[in-house]
């Protein structure tokens, strides 16, 4: 084995990245690619880290507090090939010193274009419309029906203003769309642009036209659009999330989706993906995506290579720039 063999550590890959990621990997790294792309159970994820250096994971992977203790000693950074991370246990990973890396920033333009997606599918009524083409529905054209919600000039309610729920807001200003937004601190003025601020989630949604969700899943977002939440939207109001699903309680949301409280929802996230709740399936006016936020080419890429500086940043010794937890030690890869 030559000198760069033994110095490259060693990382799993626990699946299938874009061919110029799995390149870098090669190079860089002793990898144990998943060419395969199968999804592995926490077991074999556990089997797999085995002798491993570090793990580039994705959030089909749930490395919850069991799975974390059972990862080898010399497994020392997961980096995520994601934004959101509440599928890992951070707590359970910094009291054994591992580090935690995500992939921030790279993805806000993919996932906002989805968002604009959604908002306008489900408006426009973009799901239907096609199924009337494809299954031969569309009759003769009628002046009265069916008709969609109109997009220009309404209210947008955005819950989380960051990077994506700020690009979302740009977008929809192009729609002359009125922005108001929930976050836990409100904006400076500079990133604002002139959106309304709402200190609590329940005063801003008797505001919204549109809802769109954009904040990450944690104890205090989960159900956090339940049933009382959708009752204070004016009637008719329009949901739209690419965050996480289980932000939504899918009960509140699938029921006002069926009374007509609610016109439509755009989903491209849910509860359980791909096992969604079965109802959703059934509703005309739920424009439906199978998670799709990040999925270009171009933005899968950047995801691998941010989460690679990542992994190349901590294995120089050197503190990665998107580490989500208080590790001090950072390993310089050596024979
Ligand atoms: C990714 C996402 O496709 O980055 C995220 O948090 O939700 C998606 O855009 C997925 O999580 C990849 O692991």
């Amino acid at each position: 084995m030559g000198r760069d063999a033994i110095r490259k550590p060693k990382l799993l890959v626990t699946r299938k990245l874009p061919g110029p990621v799995e390149e870098r990997i090669r190079a860089n790294y002793r990898a144990a690619l998943n060419g395969a792309d199968t999804v592995y159970s926490s077991n074999e994820l556990a089997q797999r880290a085995a002798g491993m250096d570090a793990a580039l994971i994705c959030a089909t992977e749930r490395f919850d507090a069991d799975l974390i203790s059972r990862l080898p000693q010399t497994l020392r950074i997961l980096a995520t090939f994601s934004v959101g991370y509440d599928h890992i246990d951070v707590a359970a990973a910094t009291a054994r010193g591992i580090a935690v890396t995500n992939t921030p920033d790279v993805l806000s333009d993919a996932t906002a274009d989805v968002a604009m997606l959604l908002l306008l599918g489900a408006a426009r009524g973009a799901g239907w419309g096609e199924r009337m083409v494809r299954e031969q529905t569309w009759k003769a054209w009628s002046p009265t029906a069916p008709l969609g919600v109109e997009v220009t000039g309404k209210r947008l309610g955005i819950v989380g203003m960051g990077r994506i729920g700020q690009a979302t807001a740009r977008r929809a200003r192009g729609f002359a769309m009125t922005i108001h937004y929930h976050n836990r601190t409100r904006l400076e003025a500079a990133l604002e642009q002139g959106a309304v601020f709402h200190a609590a989630l329940q005063d801003m949604l008797p505001h919204c036209d549109f809802l769109s969700i954009h904040c990450a899943s944690t104890d205090a977002t989960r159900g956090l659009i339940d049933a009382r939440a959708v009752a204070a939207l004016p009637d008719s109001a329009i949901v739209v999330n690419t965050a996480r699903g289980d932000i939504v309680d899918d009960d509140a949301l699938i029921e006002a989706l069926q009374s007509g409280k609610l016109a439509a929802a755009g989903l491209d996230v849910f509860a359980g993906e791909p096992d969604i709740d079965p109802r959703y399936r059934a509703l005309d006016n739920a424009f439906l995506l199978p998670h799709l936020g990040s999925a270009t080419a171009e933005t899968r890429i950047a995801m691998g290579m941010r989460a690679l500086d990542n992994l190349d940043m901590y294995f120089a010794g050197r503190r990665p720039g998107d580490i989500l937890n208080d590790v001090a030690d950072f390993q310089k890869a050596g024979p």
